[in-house]
């Protein structure tokens, strides 16, 4: 029977975070002493029952406080999560073939079928070197603050040795994230409301929000129901302990915002009545798929309608079919962002379920605010984005999908005579020519805009397996 406490956290209920450090490691050459430190890591790994557990207390001290009309007081959160690549399982003596052939072959040799931008024969992208090297494995560190996560990371160094003459793992590079401020808590740095949209796991999220759709367990969890070979319904042929784990997609993503902000500003949607600001912001709205406040344009084409943004009864209540808009770019582009990468009844209408696409979307912000010099100058001197980070029980199926034959593929989805194009925010090709897409003028559908080569840019990634707690036990650690 499934027991959530044998699920890491992240996966199904994402670790509570205002911080976010992922401690990607190398596993020394002691391998025997690594399993044996594992072992002490285990009781401080963060279940799926634990996060639950945080997320009352966290909603607790939030109504406590509103009751007094007080500030919440500080609480002090943290977890803990570990997932290994494919050289990481090999380092541990663990060859079984685990049936996902994106990971076994790791993210660094998927890197041009991404689209990411490089050359080479073989092809190199153009990561920061410490991607281009091996990565065993991810140590995730969450928690309320700077000051939380950086005591907990001190116990993971500890419990590992990092840095000390019977080190038994290294750290390869320490990614720091951290939730926007104030206002901007939970949106990303172009300034849109992110994490809306998820799937809901069968026996899990028990009450979906309306229009949010339930995926068998299996969609993120291997060995579990409806974790099939895509088109059938077959189960994927695992190993036994690859029960109750995921697969982690894990992006390095720089986001060039001032650049973004200024495209935005040259380019208005021109309607009548739209001031140019707002054509602007309309113009945003159609890339993504959602005004910032979160509100979705499927539902609110001409206006923002911010309360909506954040309602869960609405902000998911959409399919991208309403009657009086059959099949055309009206309300949403058919390449906007979530349009692309979630393409609803696009592709169910026509009798393609979706399901087995669906993915867990978790990781944080990086970097700082945009700086007043920044913004004037439309440049990017501060490096800032998102650590993606997202779960399925399957890569070949879910991310490696998602980004190359959707957001990457002009042709998608299918609309003839119409050529959607790019998704403008992710959609990407390794030679960095510019990228165009139809529809983002509602009033001129056919017409298509010029986007800059790149406004997410790639600095990195690797595929991760997240073991459950049992495997963790059983087979990981001695
Ligand atoms: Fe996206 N953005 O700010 O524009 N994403 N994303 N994403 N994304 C979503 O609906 C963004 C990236 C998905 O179910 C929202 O929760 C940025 C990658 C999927 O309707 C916003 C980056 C991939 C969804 C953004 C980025 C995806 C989604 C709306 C990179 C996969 C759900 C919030 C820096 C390959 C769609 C929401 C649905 C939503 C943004 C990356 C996938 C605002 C800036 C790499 C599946």
């Amino acid at each position: 029977p499934f027991d959530p406490a044998n699920v890491q956290g992240d996966i199904l209920a994402g670790l509570p975070k205002k911080v976010q450090h992922y401690l990607l490691f190398q596993i020394d050459d002691n391998v025997q002493a690594f399993r044996q430190r594992l072992k002490l890591l285990i009781p401080l790994i963060t279940t799926t029952t634990q996060v639950m557990d945080d997320r009352s207390k966290i909603a607790a001290n939030k109504k406590a406080a509103q009751e007094q009309g007080k500030p919440a007081p500080l609480l002090k959160i943290s977890g803990v999560n570990i997932s290994f690549s494919h050289t990481g399982l090999v380092k541990l003596g663990i060859t079984d073939d685990i049936g996902d052939s994106a990971f076994t072959a790791g993210q660094l040799a998927d890197a041009q079928n991404l689209g990411d931008p490089g050359s080479g024969t073989p092809f190199v992208p153009n990561w920061i070197p410490a991607f281009k090297n091996p990565i065993h494995g991810v140590v995730i560190i969450s928690g309320d603050s700077e000051l939380t996560v950086t005591a907990t990371q001190a116990i993971v160094n500890g419990i590992f040795n990092i840095g000390a003459h019977n080190a038994t793992m290294h750290e390869v590079l320490t990614i720091k994230g951290q939730v926007r401020p104030g206002a901007e808590k939970g949106h990303e740095h172009f300034g849109f409301l992110d994490g809306i949209s998820q799937p809901a796991v069968q026996d899990v999220d028990t009450k979906p929000n309306p229009g949010q759709e339930t995926v068998g367990q299996g969609v993120i969890l291997c060995g579990r129901d409806h974790d099939v070979v895509a088109g059938t319904t077959t189960p994927v042929a695992r190993p036994p302990w690859a029960l109750d784990g995921s697969f982690l997609a894990f992006r390095y993503l720089f986001q060039l915002v001032p650049e973004f902000d200024t495209f935005l500003k040259n380019n208005p949607i021109k309607s009548t009545g739209l001031t140019p600001e707002q054509g602007s912001e309309l113009l945003g709205a159609r890339l993504v798929g959602r005004w910032k406040s979160g509100a979705p344009i499927d539902l609110f084409p001409l206006q923002d309608n911010p309360a909506a943004g954040t309602d869960p009864s609405q902000n998911n209540n959409f399919r991208y079919d309403f009657p009086d808009d059959p099949k055309t770019q009206d309300r949403c582009p058919f390449a906007a962002h979530t349009r692309k990468t979630n393409p609803r009844a696009d592709l169910e209408d026509l009798g393609f379920p979706t399901e087995n696409r669906r993915i867990i979307r978790r990781g944080v912000q990086f970097g700082p605010e945009v700086t007043p010099e920044e913004a004037k100058s439309g440049k990017t001197k501060f490096g800032r984005g998102l650590i993606f980070a997202a779960y399925q029980s399957n890569i070949v199926n879910g991310f490696q999908f998602i980004q190359h034959s959707w957001a990457n593929t002009v042709g998608f989805p299918i609309q003839k005579p119409v050529q959607p194009g790019f998704d403008p925010i992710i959609g990407q090709q390794t030679d960095l020519a510019i990228r165009t897409l139809s529809g983002t003028d509602p009033n001129n559908q056919s017409a298509t805009l010029s986007l800059p080569a790149e406004w997410v840019v790639p600095k990195g990634g690797e595929y991760f397996f997240s073991p459950s707690i049992p495997a963790l036990r059983s087979k990981f650690a001695l």
